[in-house]
């Protein structure tokens, strides 16, 4: 441990913490804007700058390490001062349209301001530089009009995803983010996981927003409008209300779809649980009769068009599952549309997700099972929020009320999809009863949960040893794929999705300022909540699902039949 004291306070801190981490565990905050937490460790805003006793310039606090002694001061004028110009220069290049703005009562930028009393009058009025804005990906739009050069967006782009199709053009006052060879996003091999945005700290990365879509097919008389909300979703909905972070709001979310207008409220985790039929048999179909092992997991479509994308040699490993969002709009469509009898054209399913690549989902090819796209619109967690509040509904007043038969039933299974390991998990209640034809006892796969990037498993089944790997965040992903590519695996299941820690911390869920982002270890905060929502279930295994059942009994008859393949497996593209 290292003493020193902060602003005339002793403080004792780690040795190798910054001086930002021991001021903050002895409660003294100190502004950051472009620091992100083992990501972006850059320095450059200089929000954060700090006086330190004899050193001849202001340091900043987020990378410069702590000394036994060091005398430090976080908040003197002359700190206010220059943190105050710094803001002023970034708003001097900025366009101020708050009223308007998606991230308003949101942004960092803009509650610095306040917190620091920098008003919108122009200090350093000058030349400005209009951007046009980037429309060209099918899920999110990037406004550079908005954006502070912090770098967040790209750092995660290329660090956490090894994607990097966004960064620095150009240098000096000319400097702005944005793709090689000035193309549109939509033209790099983006793989819309809006990891960019979660992680922007003002407006200028938002999601295309599908919030008037929704209410026109609502309005719409002659439509059947049913809805998905997927299982991350309740995780993280009642943080845009003033709830504390790890708050299930299930039941508000359900009474609230109902109170838009949607004519059912069902629920992905349904869809989720037949996933796990399908993909369940479809392991155990490739482990008896020689199929290419490892299987890997196919619901996160930022990760599927990666692998296409990346390693379009190795798609034959793909589980041929569609995911749970369009399983659940091709099943509307066919199953419920005839039930029903009400013709497919005339369903509107929307999803709600906590992920932006869903939207790119809906449009692939080969998820049209009735001919008609399985799913119509998908939008966000975030937009939901705004939804509810357009509509005027008092979130927090709301009962908690249930979910419509019968696309809503559910089991533990399902809900835990929503975290890294989930889906593994799930599978494995399923397939390994199924492998010793004895019921198991012990519902928890331990080794597959929490939210570290990559983890191993095996476990012994019936005379064999299965073994299995769950990865999140494509960094992660590609560590696994090398492995595969090389020849170096040996695993016989592997379960990849695209966010890191899976959709609790997916791209379209609520933003967390990065004050709290850097302390908290927000992705194992939300998935506590499905896991919690699972252990509170008196079914827990997806071949329990009383309506999952009926769905084999009545319409698809076993799992992997033809019917089933038809309408609930897909094909991918090299
Ligand atoms: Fe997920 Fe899904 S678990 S991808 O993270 O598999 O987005 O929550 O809806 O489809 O169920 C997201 C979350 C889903 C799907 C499910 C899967
Ligand atoms: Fe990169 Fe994902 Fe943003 Fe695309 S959506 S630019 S892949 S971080």
């Amino acid at each position: 441990n290292v003493n020193l004291k902060i602003n005339g306070l002793d403080v004792t801190a780690p040795a190798g913490s910054t001086i930002l981490e021991a001021a903050r565990g002895a409660g003294i905050k100190i502004p950051t804007l472009c620091f992100l937490k083992d990501i972006n460790e850059i320095g450059a805003c200089r929000m954060c700058v700090v006086e330190v006793k004899g050193a001849r310039n202001l340091v900043a606090a987020c990378v410069h390490p702590v000394n036994e002694g060091m005398e430090v001061q976080t908040n003197t004028p002359l700190l206010r001062e220059s943190r105050k110009r710094t803001l002023e220069l970034l708003l001097s290049n900025h366009d101020k349209k708050c009223l308007s703005c998606v991230r308003s009562g949101q942004c960092e930028l803009q509650e610095l301001c306040q917190e620091l009393g920098v008003t919108d009058e122009e200090h350093f009025a000058g030349e400005m530089t209009h951007y046009e804005l980037d429309d060209s990906a099918v899920h999110m739009i990037r406004d550079n009009n908005k954006c502070i050069l912090c770098r967040r967006c790209s750092a995660v782009c290329e660090k956490v995803q090894t994607v990097g199709v966004i960064g620095p053009n150009n240098r000096g006052f000319a400097t702005f983010i944005g793709s090689p060879f000035d193309m549109g996003l939509g033209e790099t091999s983006c793989v819309s996981c809006g990891q960019c945005i979660a992680a922007c700290p003002t407006g200028a990365l938002y999601e295309k927003d599908s919030i008037e879509a929704v209410l026109d097919a609502i309005a719409d008389e002659t439509k059947h409008v049913v809805v998905q909300p997927a299982p991350s979703v309740r995780a993280a909905l009642g943080e845009e209300f003033g709830y504390p972070m790890g708050t299930d709001v299930e039941g508000k979310m359900a009474a609230a779809l109902r109170r838009i207008g949607f004519d059912k409220v069902f629920d992905t985790d349904f869809s989720a649980d037949l996933t796990i039929m399908e993909e369940a048999h479809e392991f155990l179909d490739r482990v008896k009769n020689g199929g290419v092992l490892p299987m890997m997991t196919s619901c996160s479509p930022g990760w599927i068009k990666y692998c296409e994308h990346y390693y379009p040699d190795q798609l034959e490993h793909l589980s041929s599952c569609k995911s749970p969002q369009q399983m659940f709009g091709a099943l509307t469509k066919t199953y419920y549309a005839e039930k029903m009898g009400i013709a497919p054209e005339d369903i509107v399913c929307v999803s709600v997700m906590p992920c932006t690549a869903k939207k790119f989902e809906i449009g692939r090819e080969d998820q049209n099972a009735a001919g008609v796209p399985d799913v119509d619109i998908s939008i966000t967690t975030r937009e939901l929020a705004r939804l509810i509040r357009k509509v005027g509904i008092d979130f927090r007043s709301l009962p908690e009320e249930g979910f419509d038969d019968p696309l809503g039933e559910s089991t533990g299974a399902g809900v835990i999809f929503g975290a890294t390991g989930g889906v593994m998990e799930a599978a494995l209640r399923t397939a390994v009863e199924e492998l010793t034809g004895e019921e198991l006892e012990k519902v928890e796969f331990m080794e597959v949960r929490g939210a570290e990037g990559i983890k191993e498993a095996v476990y012994h089944v019936a005379g064999m040893d299965v073994k299995v790997a769950v990865a999140s965040g494509l960094s992660n992903a590609k560590i696994i794929m090398d492995k595969i590519r090389a020849g170096k695996a040996d695993y016989h299941f592997v379960e990849i999705m695209c966010c890191p820690g899976g959709c609790v911390n997916g791209g379209g869920q609520p933003q967390v300022h990065a004050d709290v982002r850097n302390f908290t270890d927000v992705r194992a905060i939300r998935a506590k909540v499905l896991y919690d929502n699972d252990a509170a279930k008196t079914l827990r295994k997806s071949h329990e699902n009383p309506s999952i059942q009926r769905v084999y009994e009545e319409y698809l008859g076993e799992p992997g039949s033809q019917k089933a393949h038809h309408i609930l497996h897909t094909t991918y593209v090299k």
